[in-house]
């Protein structure tokens, strides 16, 4: 962990039918749960395609009051010490799940071109950082999209399905990437798997540059606004509509 502290936005994305309904079984059927996805690039969420879990972390499901909130245990702990949680310094889990039991699951992401979403593994998220939840935006996260193309290769190796994998949504324009930044960068750079960590790494760094300094939104309600001005207008409506909240580390 680095010593400078980050921002994040938590996204909230609702599951809407767990894949494995014993799941549920112990949790209050009145109350509604949520995914909590930590992003830095919240204006990106009309390209939401589906929700990254990684099948070897444990997750925790939190009575967060009116609803229950899916995260690492680590995550949440944090989150009660950040007026997030109804009660400071309480953070025991009615219910530990293994994000392989979650994949399959049925989601609605807010802001998302897409309605009907599924949870997907992904094997290089990081039980250390952020919520462990990372919700797939494979137009401008070059991660999202090589992972995005290896799901779609290998369904049978993943155990999910095919149609499970939606494609890229165009969101912003830049001049230099074009549309679709992620998948010009990925080939740029000959990235071939979710494992090309180095290649990966120089992809985010220019996707995150140019989508920030010089990228346009070209879908939603700041449609032909920059990036650099739109991602707060962004943030701040979903955090007004109880869609979003900012979570630090
Ligand atoms: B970002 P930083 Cl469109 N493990 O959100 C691995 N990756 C994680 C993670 C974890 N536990 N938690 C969050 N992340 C991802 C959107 C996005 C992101 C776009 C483009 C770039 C991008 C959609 N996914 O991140 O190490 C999340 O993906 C590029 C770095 O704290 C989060 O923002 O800087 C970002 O990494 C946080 O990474």
């Amino acid at each position: 962990e680095g010593v400078t502290p980050q921002e994040y936005v938590g996204i909230k994305i609702e599951i809407t039918e767990f894949a494995d309904p014993s799941v549920a079984e112990s949790l209050d059927k009145s109350k509604k749960v949520y995914l909590v996805a930590a992003t830095l690039r919240p204006e990106t969420m009309y390209g939401q395609t589906c929700c990254f879990v990684s099948p070897k972390i444990d997750y925790g499901i939190f009575d967060n009051g009116n609803e229950y909130y899916i995260t690492t245990e680590r995550a949440y702990k944090n989150m009660s010490y950040q007026k997030i949680t109804p009660q400071r310094g309480v953070y025991k889990p009615t219910v530990t799940v293994s994000g392989a039991k979650l994949v399959g699951s049925k989601i609605h992401a807010p802001l998302s071109v897409y309605d009907d979403l599924r949870v997907l593994p992904m094997e290089t998220v990081l039980a250390t950082k952020g919520t462990g939840v990372v919700t797939c935006v494979p137009s401008d996260s070059p991660d999202d999209y090589i992972t995005t193309k290896d799901l779609q290769l290998k369904p049978e190796y993943y155990g999910i399905q095919k149609e499970w994998v939606k494609d890229a949504f165009p969101i912003i324009h830049t001049d230099k990437y074009g549309d679709m930044t992620a998948e010009t960068l990925c080939k740029e750079l000959k990235i071939q798997s979710p494992k090309d960590a180095l290649q990966l790494a120089k992809a985010k760094e220019a996707a995150y540059k140019e989508g920030y300094y010089n990228g346009v939104l070209s879908y939603g309600k700041y449609k032909g606004e920059k990036v650099e001005v739109a991602k707060p207008k962004v943030k701040a409506d979903m955090i007004a509509a109880g869609d979003a909240f900012v979570y630090n580390e």
